[in-house]
């Protein structure tokens, strides 16, 4: 691990290259990834800062501008990112949750080694009420045998992620990622326009204090996830209460659970039997970073990392957080395997 001292700022290039240094067969495309997807998210937070003043903004720009600003920030998003990315020559491959189909790269440009997937504008429905929201990202390595990406790029097991992360635009704006080698947190300085390093090596609490989950949906829920949901409300004398706190916004209710401790679950419902997160732009991602932080993931029988996808707008139950609240959706849901680390 890499020591710093309180007083050196430590922007996100420079943890990245110093990260690439401790493997000497590196190649730099994998960081280089990783600062473009800083640029990207910039972007993205300057974008979604305005969104609260489209309506004022709108005097004085065109009501196409403001219409933009307001409603199609998840579109914006997903093309500064492809925009950020595409001619870069390190990507075979982009899967967007706003596409139907995977985006090639553009034949003018170079193909590189690594596909990306992501989410670019999480829990956008709460946009208009000025609540957080976030970007998600996963980088798989390039499996498939053609000079460009394909379906086979994207559709690998979470567990062959080489990096995953995402962006929070909250009170302030933070890019949290991991390359398998613990999670780290970068706030945003507006002033300098720089990620900086402001949480090395976050590590999840082993039990947490949050449980995150749409409790409208229980008359939904089979009697196994009530029986659980009963159990982290403390309603069956087994266990402490947990406190129930749900943005509706993943992005920012899993943040709030990697520092805390917590868990995040969206279980299957009999209106939406698989769920309705999709694997491979949020659960995967998001289930990397909490086991990279000694968290756990689930989605009802395995690790979320273990799911193989078979189609890229998969969807999926998840239970995601703290090792031993996770343990208890094992222990509670009856799955026969024990978890992953
Ligand atoms: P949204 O629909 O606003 O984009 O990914 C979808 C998501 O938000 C998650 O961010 C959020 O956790 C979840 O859906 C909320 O769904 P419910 O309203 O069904 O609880």
């Amino acid at each position: 691990m890499i020591g710093h001292t309180a007083t050196s700022v430590v922007t996100i290039e420079r943890f990245i290259i110093e990260q690439e240094r401790l493997h000497p067969a590196a190649t730099g495309e994998l960081s280089g990834i990783l600062y473009d997807l800083a640029l990207a998210a910039k972007m993205i937070a300057n974008k979604v800062r305005r969104a609260g003043l489209a309506d004022i903004l709108g005097a004085a720009e065109t009501s196409n501008v403001q219409g933009e600003i307001q409603q199609k920030l998840d579109l914006f998003a997903n093309e500064i990112i492809v925009k950020a990315m595409d001619h870069t020559g390190r990507l075979c491959a982009m899967a967007s949750e706003e596409e139907a189909d995977i985006i090639p790269i553009p034949e003018t440009f170079k193909a590189g080694n690594y596909a990306l997937l992501f989410d670019p504008l999480d829990g956008s429905s709460n946009i208009d009420v000025n609540v957080p929201v976030g970007t998600i990202f996963s980088v798989l390595k390039k499996v498939s045998d053609g000079a460009r990406g394909s379906l086979r790029d994207m559709l690998q097991p979470g567990r062959e992620q080489v990096a995953a992360g995402y962006v929070i635009y909250g009170s302030s704006t933070m890019l949290v990622y991991s390359t398998g080698q613990g999670v780290h947190g970068f706030t945003l300085d507006p002033m300098l326009g720089e990620f900086l390093l402001s949480h090395p090596d976050i590590r999840m609490p082993e039990q947490g204090r949050y449980l995150s989950v749409n409790g409208a949906y229980e008359q939904h829920w089979t009697e196994p996830v009530k029986a659980l949901m009963r159990r982290y409300r403390g309603l069956d004398g087994k266990r402490e209460a947990m406190n129930v706190r749900y943005v509706g916004s993943m992005v920012a209710d899993f943040h709030r659970n990697l520092l805390g401790g917590g868990i995040f679950a969206y279980p299957a419902n009999t209106r939406n039997p698989r769920g309705k997160l999709r694997l491979l732009y949020e659960c995967n991602p998001l289930a990397y970073i909490c086991e990279q932080a000694g968290g756990a993931s689930f989605d009802g029988a395995r690790s979320i990392l273990d799911v193989q996808p078979t189609e890229l707008h998969q969807r999926t139950p998840i239970y995601v957080g703290s090792r031993c609240d996770v343990e208890i959706a094992r222990e509670v849901l009856g799955a026969p395997a024990a978890l992953s680390s």
